[in-house]
């Protein structure tokens, strides 16, 4: 058999840390919280973990602006801690990705500290700067782009908050800054890089042109050559502009810039007009188009971020499923569907469980963009229901609340007051009660994770998209010469017949309901069956 990189046939789990679990009572997660749950995390069976931002930041966007790349905010402990992690996840077969922020620090870094008391400072040049507030850009967490600085009679670039001024990736003292920095995490024994808004890094300010500029890829095949080859990395950049012309690019199988890319194509088909905050529901055929297209324009060319989740978007159940009577066999059809594709999936902390979004009143949240857009809406003169009901759906903090481990206080979360509200809903939905019950949405998790280090196929297998147009089934099957796979999903929930082409074709290997009676599929169910070229007649 061919070769092929670790992390194709691994699971990888993101960790939001300060939701995750808080060790000393301050309502924050933290990281010896972190190492207290390696072993929920060994039994889940994942191979990797992202850890979004725990370096030293004034947590302006929660950890997304940093203001020293080498050292551990102590909100989530010590540099001591982090190498405990590194060390003791490693023993039990978990590697460590963290996640680089390199396209704007804080304002609070040194560099930029610096940079701001002077035009003669060395480090001015590491940020953009203009004598005008041109062109007239917006940030995307709302108000100006451009940032005054009195001191240096200039302006200040910021695609997010003012907070987090954009690095000038055109300087070359900066980005070996930044790869030695990466260097050096690796050197600690670092398993791979989370780059954030990868996509921004060959921006050209002066046209306008922020995302997938002309200088993006040179910039990270010089970041690839310099930082990451010949160190058995995993690394995977944020894209919101990903689409199969170019994700072949960022994920050559050549390892010349990056292992895959997050691409959202799926995940912004209900941004009504792209605006997230109007969403609209999708259809299923669209959604299949989508992760069809995704599916071949990879095939042998690059390979593919799975997910439905992360700490920006909704929980799945609630956005496009049922979070309610149906929320156990929607969790379930969700982690069948995105499991049998071609990929390296991920799961974001608490759709293990089946989590679901929040829904608070304005003052429970602490998202600065879900708060930017609540005022900025409320000031346009949107009424208050009608803001509320786009925060609800896509508000960021809904899927950012702490971790349900148990029916308890504080959710097992933490013993104090935690930083942002807990979802009510972890008496009912928590890993106590799911651990060890094999109808629960854990159960399912655990199983596909070994089901994917079974068999090959769900690392090779070509993939054929089936009833393209069916408004209800999203079925599909994944072949190799000696192994098919076929998963079949309703999508809705209702019951609704299941044509003859998807019955029971080989030993089934996963399934949301007790039984699978043929010609019928009940709401949100799922199945996967398997056949090899020994027991076909299975
Ligand atoms: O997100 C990138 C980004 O573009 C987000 O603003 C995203 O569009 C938004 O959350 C969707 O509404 C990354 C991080 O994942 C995010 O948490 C950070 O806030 C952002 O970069 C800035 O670092």
């Amino acid at each position: 058999m061919e070769q092929h990189p670790w992390w194709q046939d691994a699971v990888i789990y993101q960790i939001y840390p300060r939701s995750y679990c808080d060790s000393n009572g301050d309502g924050v997660g933290d990281l010896p919280g972190i190492l207290s749950k390696l072993d929920y995390l060994q039994a889940l069976g994942v191979d990797a973990i992202w850890l979004s931002p725990v370096f030293r930041s004034p947590q302006d966007d929660n950890g997304y602006d940093i203001s020293d790349y080498r050292d551990i905010d102590p909100l989530f402990g010590t540099m001591e801690d982090m190498d405990r992690l590194i060390d003791q996840a490693g023993r039990q077969g978990i590697r460590i990705i963290m996640d680089l922020v390199l396209n704007h620090s804080s304002d609070e870094h040194p560099w930029f500290r610096e940079a701001r008391k002077s035009r003669e400072s060395p480090y001015h040049d590491f940020y953009i700067w203009k004598d005008r507030p041109e062109p007239p850009l917006r940030s995307g967490f709302g108000g100006s782009a451009w940032e005054w600085v009195p001191e240096v009679g200039q302006y200040y670039f910021h695609h997010f908050s003012r907070k987090q001024p954009d690095l000038n990736w055109d300087n070359p003292a900066l980005r070996q800054e930044l790869y030695a920095m990466i260097r050096a995490w690796a050197d600690r024994g670092i398993g791979g890089f989370r780059l954030d808004v990868v996509d921004h890094l060959g921006k050209e300010v002066d046209r306008g042109v922020i995302a997938d500029g002309p200088r993006l890829h040179e910039r990270l095949r010089e970041m690839s050559r310099e930082a990451f080859q010949g160190r058995d990395l995993v690394t995977v950049g944020e894209a919101w502009t990903a689409n199969t012309e170019n994700a072949p690019l960022y994920s050559a199988p050549d390892g010349s810039e990056l292992s895959m890319v997050f691409q959202f194509e799926h995940l912004t088909l209900d941004f009504r007009g792209g605006d997230k905050w109007d969403p609209r529901p999708i259809r299923l055929p669209e959604l299949k188009a989508v992760l069809a297209r995704w599916q071949r324009g990879l095939r042998g060319r690059g390979w593919n971020s799975l997910f439905w989740e992360n700490h920006d978007v909704p929980r799945i159940v609630s956005r496009w499923g049922d979070d309610g009577e149906y929320r156990v066999p929607c969790a379930k059809m969700f982690a069948v569907l995105y499991f049998g594709l071609q990929g390296t999936p991920y799961i974001y902390q608490g759709q293990e469980l089946g989590m679901t979004n929040a829904a608070y009143p304005i003052e429970d949240y602490r998202d600065i963009e879900l708060l930017n857009a609540y005022r900025e809406r409320r000031a346009r003169g949107m009424g208050e229901e009608e803001v509320m009901r786009a925060i609800h759906a896509m508000g960021r903090d809904n899927a950012r609340t702490p971790m349900q481990w148990q029916d308890a206080p504080g959710a097992g979360f933490t013993t104090g007051t935690p930083w942002l509200r807990i979802n009510p809903n972890f008496h009912e939905i928590n890993a106590e009660s799911q651990i060890g019950d094999p109808d629960s949405v854990f159960a399912c998790y655990q199983r596909l994770i070994r089901l994917r280090k079974t068999y090959p196929v769900f690392r090779e297998g070509d993939f054929t998209l089936l009833l393209p147009e069916d408004e209800d089934i999203f079925a599909y099957t994944r072949e190799t010469e000696r192994e098919r796979l076929l998963v079949v999903c309703n999508f809705h929930g209702r019951t609704i017949p299941c044509p003859a082409q998807l019955q029971r074709a080989g030993t089934p290997l996963i399934q949301n309901y007790p039984d699978a009676p043929a010609g019928l599929l009940r709401p949100y169910e799922a199945r996967m069956y398997y056949s090899a070229a020994e027991n076909k007649e299975d």
